[in-house]
């Protein structure tokens, strides 16, 4: 089953709305395999986010991603990857499809409430970052 790593950012649990998201995610019908609370050492955030190390905002993304607890989550279904970036929507919210996770939840495009794989590669990478195979529970079978 396709996989993807889901992150209720530090904006979206500081504003209460993680108990919303996790709703959204169950109604989309996404089976969720982990999850956790958890708070990035600026170190895990500034390795999850590597490969925008050369990029401006870089340094505002560590800090804010270190900034407060998060909820890493793996979710599966098939076609996982892009049913989870469609149901956050575009990365900047005012871009966002109306009902989408960032167009409800979405501060800006940086505080962004919500992080989503982008490929089914990256989907297994990032779901191994935050929890080896040990901790993603088998749900079926
Ligand atoms: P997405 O998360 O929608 O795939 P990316 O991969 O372009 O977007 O960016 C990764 C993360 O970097 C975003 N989720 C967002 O938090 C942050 N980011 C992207 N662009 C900006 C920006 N212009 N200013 C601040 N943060 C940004």
């Amino acid at each position: 089953m396709e996989r993807t790593l889901a992150i209720i950012k530090p904006d979206a649990v500081a504003n209460g709305h993680a108990g919303a998201i996790l709703d959204a995610i169950l109604k989309a019908g996404f089976a969720v395999r982990a999850m956790k609370l958890t708070r990035l050492t600026p170190a895990e955030a500034g390795g999850f986010y590597a490969v925008h190390k050369e990029r401006p905002f870089y340094g505002e993304l560590v800090d804010f991603m270190s900034s407060g607890p998060c909820i890493p989550l793996v979710l599966e279904k098939s076609g996982a990857v892009t049913a989870w970036r469609e149901l956050i929507g575009a990365t900047d919210p005012a871009e966002a499809a109306e009902g989408t996770i960032r167009a409800r939840f979405a501060e800006n495009k940086g505080r962004n409430a919500a992080h989503g794989s982008d490929s089914v590669e990256n989907g297994r990478l990032e779901a191994n970052y935050f929890f080896p195979e040990s901790e993603i529970v088998a749900i079926a079978g």
